[in-house]
């Protein structure tokens, strides 16, 4: 176990149905530390990047479309373990395998608009901190 920092991103669909404020609050309790955090609006080629292991995919259109169509909430999220910890708490890439409780479990049924983002390692965290933080 150690104290991590993972990068996590509200995508526009929790903006859009206003559960910011839902989601901030589960990360809360959860007892980490929200040490960075910025509204923004991403353009095709920071998803480009983001998202670089899904450019063959035939999804991919759809992906970028969708993460360019309103604002992120885009967070540094800090404390024991964050990392795999918030992968628990944001639950299955496949919606339809997400548990409940989990916060796609509980507010998402379309694979495409999943709600967060979490980092998966330390490495794409890193990364992803100074993607969207610099
Ligand atoms: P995760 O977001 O769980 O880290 P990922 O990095 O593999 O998953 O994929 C990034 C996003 O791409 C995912 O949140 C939703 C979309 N996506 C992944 N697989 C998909 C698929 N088979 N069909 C449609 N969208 C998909
Ligand atoms: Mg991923």
């Amino acid at each position: 176990m150690s104290y991590e920092k993972t990068y996590i991103m509200l995508k526009p669909d929790a903006i859009k149905r206003r559960l910011m404020g839902e989601i901030i609050s589960r990360i809360e309790k959860k007892g980490y530390h929200i040490t960075q955090a910025k509204i923004m609006t991403l353009d095709e080629t920071i998803i480009a990047e983001h998202y670089s292991h899904l450019l063959d995919h035939p999804f991919f259109p759809k992906l970028s479309a969708f993460m360019t169509s309103g604002p992120v909430f885009a967070m540094v999220v800090e404390g024991e373990n964050a990392i795999n910890g918030m992968r628990q708490m944001i639950g299955a890439t496949n919606v339809f395998e997400a548990a409940p409780g989990t916060i796609r479990g509980d507010y998402t049924n379309n694979v495409t608009e999943n709600v967060i983002h979490g980092s998966d390692s330390p490495e794409n965290a890193a990364i992803e901190i100074a993607r969207f933080f610099g």
